[in-house]
């Protein structure tokens, strides 16, 4: 575990925010931390606060960090910049109204720009919340503005999701973005100290009754934030909200929609990642896209076209450091047909051929056994090598193959730590595959097969 991640989860403030800015980056710097500490996540309530534009959020926000304060929790705050990264404004609205508590260690903000360089506001949204979680910030608040997508789905991570609105937006709440609605947990109609609080409240409420039955209706929480009028009673919602959640499996299934659509993001951005560096590149995906303009190809003609480019980039071996696969373990046998009754009917295992390599004076016989395979190797004649084997050892355990990406470049780092191979590397192995053996003399005893990943299907195998 490295020192920042320590610092981070001791509860150190500048710890923390060197760590979000790493994440936000999309450092792997920031990734191997997040992965450092997630185990010690999971314990913090999180609030998500959104509604339209000037609705008072930040404002009500402010006061609820005076709230938890009083209670001696220490939280965490992050405010999504509303405007441009560019304006600034918001966010020097936001801090003047949070000023009060900028000096407070026990109070982390942290503002993040909407539309970060490097995309997915809602992928360093849910990494900051993690890194706070795991520095015992608790609760952590989550203010953003309710218009668009990504700001909504911003805030669906949040434990319990407060609607912000206020009287006189429009005149009914037919104005208001449904989907903002639907996520509400509890509504809080601000600035109830303008007129038409009353009757935004009766058309929540007629909204609420006419809809479908939940096992929790929002109540409805009436405030002014510039008075701190309502807040109590706000806190108090809160409350009976994550007690509610906490009752039933209610946090559990919302904490796994959150978790598993924070999964499906990061392999979408991963998967288009490879796709734009890889040997394609993102000049091929805009020729795509001119050829789907004039019709040329069909979007699902495209995609098929570009995964089998990945995959087939995938199999000829980028070296990309994954571990490699024992694909078989071998076993010397005088003949492999006095031997197949005990792997196939004592073991259960299926045969999944038998093949003649001449070069290597053998004959083989795959089987398949989960991820692995075993396989049995018979010789041709009396002088070749597994002859000798059987000679000198009788029959037994041959061989270990592990599966490799790119064989030359694996022999390649071979040569240079000084290991010896058993005759030729890069030659015809079974089922069209090149393979290479390591000697051993230099693994202490033990015969290691190479084998370039691809060529032929394995069939069964995986
Ligand atoms: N009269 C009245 N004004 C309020 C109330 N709450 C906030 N305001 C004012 O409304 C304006 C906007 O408040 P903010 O708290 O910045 O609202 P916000 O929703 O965070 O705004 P954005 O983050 O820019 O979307 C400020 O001038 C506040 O002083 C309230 O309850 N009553
Ligand atoms: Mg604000």
């Amino acid at each position: 575990m490295e020192n920042l991640t320590r610092a981070v989860m001791a509860g150190d403030p500048v710890a923390l925010a060197r760590a979000i800015s790493l994440v936000e980056e999309g450092a792997p710097r920031g990734e191997r931390i997040l992965a450092e500490v997630f185990r010690g996540t999971g314990r913090a309530s999180i609030i998500g606060v959104t509604g339209p534009p000037g609705a008072g959020k930040s404002s009500l926000v402010n006061r609820l960090v005076t709230q938890y304060r009083s209670r001696g929790a220490r939280l965490g705050v992050v405010a999504i910049d509303p405007s441009s990264a560019f304006s600034g404004g918001a966010i020097l609205g936001d801090r003047i109204r949070m000023q009060q508590h900028t000096l407070d260690p026990d109070v982390f903000i942290r503002s993040m720009a909407t539309r970060g360089r490097f995309g997915g506001l809602s992928r360093a949204t849910r990494d900051a919340v993690d890194l706070m979680d795991a520095a015992g910030r608790d609760p952590i608040l989550i203010e953003t503005v309710g218009v668009g997508q990504d700001e909504v789905d911003v805030v669906r991570v949040a434990d319990t999701v407060l609607v912000v609105l206020t009287p006189g937006q429009g005149d009914d709440i037919q104005a208001i973005k449904a989907g903002l609605l639907e996520i509400a947990d509890v509504f809080v109609i601000n600035k109830a100290d303008h007129p038409g609080a009353d009757r935004l409240s009766s058309d929540l409420e007629g909204m609420l009754a006419f809809g479908e039955k939940r096992d929790w209706t929002p109540p409805i929480v009436m405030t002014v934030a510039t008075e701190g009028r309502g807040i109590e009673e706000l806190v108090q919602a809160i409350d009976r909200h994550g007690a509610h959640l906490r009752q039933g499996n209610g946090l559990q299934r919302r904490r796994r929609a959150a978790i598993a659509a924070r999964f499906s993001e990061i392999l979408r951005d991963r998967l288009m990642a490879r796709i734009v560096s890889g040997d394609l590149g993102a000049p091929a995906l805009e020729r795509y896209e001119t050829r789907l303009l004039a019709r040329e190809i069909d979007p699902y003609s495209a995609a098929r076209e570009v995964l089998g480019h990945l995959e087939a980039e995938t199999a000829g071996g980028t070296g990309d450091g994954r571990p490699p696969v024992l694909d078989h373990l071998g076993v010397a046998v005088r003949r492999i047909e006095d031997r197949l009754a005990l792997y196939q009917d004592v073991l259960g295992l299926e045969l999944c051929g038998i093949e003649r390599i001449e070069a290597e004076g053998v004959r083989v016989a795959m089987l398949p056994a989960g991820r692995t395979r075993v396989e049995l190797v018979e010789p041709i004649g009396d002088g070749t090598t597994v002859a000798r084997f059987l000679e000198k050892r009788g029959e037994g355990i041959h061989h270990l193959c592990f599966e490799v990406d790119d064989l030359e470049a694996t022999l390649d780092r071979f040569r240079k730590a000084g290991i010896e191979l058993a005759g030729p590397g890069g030659r015809p192995g079974a089922e069209g595959s090149r393979i290479a053996f390591l000697h051993p003399r230099a693994t202490g005893g033990v015969l290691i097969e190479l084998r370039e990943a691809g060529g032929v299907d394995r069939g069964a195998a995986r």
